[in-house]
């Protein structure tokens, strides 16, 4: 069964060999190497990418910068405008882009198809604040002064993009910048790269009709450890939003930071659930579940600990044993509607989902479900593995690392406040949720003294956050937000305007200085 691949690759425009230079209305012939896009399902060859090398990089930020001088005088509603067409574009091509995320990248096409909702999502939330984009009127201390703050738009903004979103995170961002009155130049992960040529093979007659300039938005296919940097230390670029892991967001910061340049940085994250005595197990089954092996455990929001209130631990073990009993008969190809979890990315998360069983083993952990790599009854050379839960301790190093992989920790607490503090005591700060009918466990949990993560849920699981909320974390995962809320601040520059309409000069603070 081909699941309509052969088509859906003639619709969106994929070829034998793509081009992986595209300045949102033109694409262009690179000089650099030839990247080969493997399918996860069954590592087969997709197709050939020409990448960019560092001088076709240069040559595009140029044309960025040109064209932002344009983009920034168009009206922000303007410019929403343009997102509203590139939302129904996109609208057009659902499933087809949704068929290739789960063929690329591998994750099952009901979760595909969620990926694109969450572009087209974030197009009409963009198109909404094109509208706002509000400052605040301050009073003046002084009499006939009036104080405002505006925004203004920002410049370039450097797109760096992990495997495991593939088109989600460039929409979150882009969208937003657009509308901001940014331009854009987004690196994907060489893992994924033809998820990204197509959404700018879907965008582009759009771009071409409303004659939207040239540069304003860019995808570059190219090596990470030539562009990333170039990009990191490039002064032209206002902003670079990064996802990543922790270890190379660390590196593109700390390049950023040395030129003050400003970073969105959504970095790893070590999420997890607190299911406390009086929780409704109905619900948080469900949830965990769907937070630990949704995207085969491959999100940045996937469920990796679950703290459990020692009265309900058994319990919870059994019920969630049961779950997972189900799921190994649901592994397979993400385009099969039975499948439920799908391959991992390559064998590197095969070899990392290995890694990560046999160190949690030597570091006194104990396998309750799972520690498979599967080879029977799925595509050839596919990368599956059975969904793993690990009975654990909250200190144990390879519990206070992400591994990127279906691993799921649990531990129990008695009191309360040591779920608490259990929560809290790891270096990365993405999402949390609790699961809980106690309405002061639930409070507490979303108040100051609560989790410390970015993301903080109740009753409702550590993943699939909707784009209207800002997305981000903290300590570790990196302290940006993007999507939704007032994200888009960061992506316009601030400034406080003082008007004196008076025919005096007052001087603030009450300083007198006569000449
Ligand atoms: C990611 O894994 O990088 O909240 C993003 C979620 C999705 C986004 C995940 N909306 O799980």
């Amino acid at each position: 069964q081909d699941f309509g691949i052969p088509e859906m690759l003639n619709q969106l425009g994929i070829k034998s060999e793509n081009m992986g230079l595209c300045t949102g209305t033109q694409w262009f012939e690179t000089q650099g190497t030839i990247l080969t896009s493997s399918s996860p399902i069954d590592g087969h060859p997709i197709a050939k990418i020409h990448q960019a090398s560092s001088s076709d990089y240069i040559h595009m930020v140029d044309k960025a910068l040109q064209a932002f001088h344009d983009w920034r005088r168009t009206p922000a509603p303007k410019r929403g405008d343009i997102v509203r067409k590139i939302g129904n574009a996109l609208r057009e091509e659902k499933e087809n882009l949704a068929k290739l995320i789960s063929l690329e990248m591998g994750k099952i096409y009901q979760e595909s198809l969620g990926e694109v909702q969450e572009m087209i999502d974030i197009c009409d939330f963009a198109v909404g604040l094109s509208r706002q984009l509000y400052g605040y009127t301050m009073q003046s201390e002084r009499p006939g002064h009036r104080l405002l703050d505006q925004y203004h738009p920002l410049g370039v903004v450097g797109i760096i993009s992990a495997f495991n979103f593939p088109m989600a995170v460039w929409a979150w961002n882009t969208m937003i910048a657009l509308v901001c009155g940014d331009v854009c130049v987004w690196k994907p992960s060489s893992k994924v790269p033809l998820c990204a040529i197509a959404v700018h093979h879907a965008i582009e007659k759009v771009l071409k009709d409303n004659k939207v300039t040239e540069g304003v938005v860019n995808l570059i296919v190219a090596p990470s450890s030539e562009i990333g940097d170039l990009m990191a230390e490039d002064k032209r670029i206002s902003l670079i939003s990064i996802t990543g892991s922790t270890q190379v967001g660390k590196k593109v910061s700390q390049k950023v930071g040395a030129r003050l340049g400003r970073t969105i940085a959504e970095l790893g994250g070590n999420n997890a659930i607190i299911v406390t005595q009086t929780a409704d197990l109905q619900l948080a089954i469900p949830a965990i579940v769907f937070g630990a092996v949704g995207t085969t455990g491959q999100r940045c929001t996937s469920t990796r600990r679950l703290i459990i209130h020692d009265s309900i631990y058994s319990e919870v073990i059994d019920m969630l044993k049961k779950a997972y009993q189900q799921i190994k008969l649901k592994i397979g190809h993400p385009l099969d509607p039975k499948t439920i979890v799908g391959p991992l990315i390559d064998d590197e998360a095969t070899e990392l989902y290995k890694d990560t069983i046999r160190t949690a083993q030597e570091q006194g952990c104990s396998i309750l479900f799972g520690n498979k790599v599967i080879t029977s009854g799925i595509p050839d050379k596919g990368h599956y593995v059975l969904p793993t839960i690990i009975e654990a301790q909250n200190h144990l190093p390879i519990v206070q690392h992400e591994s990127f992989v279906p691993v799921l920790y649990l531990m129990k607490y008695q009191q309360f406040e040591e779920a608490i503090s259990m929560h809290n005591d790891v270096p990365q700060g993405l999402s949390s949720s609790i699961f809980s009918r106690d309405m002061q466990e639930c409070e507490t949990f979303i108040s100051g003294i609560g989790s410390d993560c970015g993301i903080a849920n109740v009753n409702i699981g550590t993943s699939g956050a909707e784009i209207g909320g800002a997305f981000g974390g903290e300590k570790e995962t990196g302290g940006g937000r993007e999507s939704g809320s007032d994200a888009w601040k960061a992506y316009m520059r601030q400034q406080t305007n003082t008007i004196n309409w008076s025919k005096d000069l007052p001087l603030a603070q009450g300083i007198q200085f006569e000449l």
